[in-house]
């Protein structure tokens, strides 16, 4: 993708931070129609520890708790210094929280849609981001900004799950549906939300809080390893 100073400020800053792909793109859709206003969005993956993840059997391990308290925190971080670029520039800048439910299971913007929508991946029969560099083993930010002078994407790629379905008879919870998604897919269509969060809590309260599981994660076969030398 075609970039100018700022694109590539930017993207140098979260490379250099621990960002494995970077990508900007228009807001379009219900997402233009945002609470705060903004037309476009930075977005960005931070691969994880494959070597944490691979941990994962079948209940996630206090050590992937810990990575992911610890990534969401350098991801919230990243987020608000690209704010600041952004603003030194002139522009306005919403970092959105890497992991904050509001209304229930529902977040203020969907770093998904941000993912795909700069070209960065696509979403699995998982419901989970798969990233064409490290698939889903991922974490993902997103600055929204009204800053309308980036080069945006305007590719979005296709599942490419294919006939696979292990995420789905690996789900503990029973959640996912195995519907491959497209644009525009309800989110229920995809996975049972209720389904996953209810398990999480119930079975995973002492490891993970009840937040976590990453079952999903580890089993999938697009997992490349994201170790980059
Ligand atoms: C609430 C929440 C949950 C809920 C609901 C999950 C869900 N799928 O919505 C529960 C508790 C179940 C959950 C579980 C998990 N979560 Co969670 N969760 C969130 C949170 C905070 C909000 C999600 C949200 O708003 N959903 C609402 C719906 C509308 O949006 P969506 O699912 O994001 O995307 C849909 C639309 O945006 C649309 N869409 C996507 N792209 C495009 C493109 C176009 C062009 C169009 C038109 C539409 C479109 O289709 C999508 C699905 O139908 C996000 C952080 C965030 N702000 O995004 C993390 C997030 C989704 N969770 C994440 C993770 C990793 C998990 C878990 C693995 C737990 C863990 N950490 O161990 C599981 C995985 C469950 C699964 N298989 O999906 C990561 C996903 C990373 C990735 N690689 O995909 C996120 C993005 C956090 C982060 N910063 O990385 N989570």
């Amino acid at each position: 993708m075609p970039m100018n100073k700022l694109q590539k400020q930017i993207t140098d800053f979260l490379i250099e931070n621990g960002a494995g792909q970077v990508g900007f793109c228009k807001l379009g859709g219900a997402f233009a129609d945002n609470e705060f206003g903004m037309t476009h969005a930075v977005s960005y993956t931070v691969p994880l520890s494959d070597a944490i993840v691979d941990g994962i059997e079948d209940a996630p391990t206090h050590t992937y708790f810990h990575h992911y308290r610890t990534v969401n925190a350098l991801i919230d971080r990243n987020s608000l210094m690209v704010g600041f670029i952004l603003r030194r520039h002139g522009f306005k800048y919403v970092p959105i929280p890497a992991s904050q439910s509001v209304n229930g299971l529902q977040g203020v913007f969907s770093h998904k849609y941000a993912a795909v929508n700069s070209g960065l991946g696509y979403v699995g029969k998982s419901g989970l981001f798969i990233s064409a560099k490290n698939g889903p083993r991922v974490r993902l930010g997103t600055i929204l900004t009204d800053c309308a002078d980036f080069e945006v994407n305007t590719k979005i790629l296709e599942c490419g799950c294919g006939s696979c379905d292990i995420c789905r008879k690996a789900c503990p919870a029973m959640a996912i549906t195995g519907n491959t998604w497209k644009p525009g897919e309800p989110r229920e269509n995809i996975i049972d939300a209720i389904a996953c969060s209810r398990h999480m809590k119930t079975a995973y309260q002492k490891i993970g809080r009840g937040a976590v599981c990453g079952i999903c994660m580890k089993v999938c076969p697009k997992s490349k390893n994201t170790v980059s030398r």
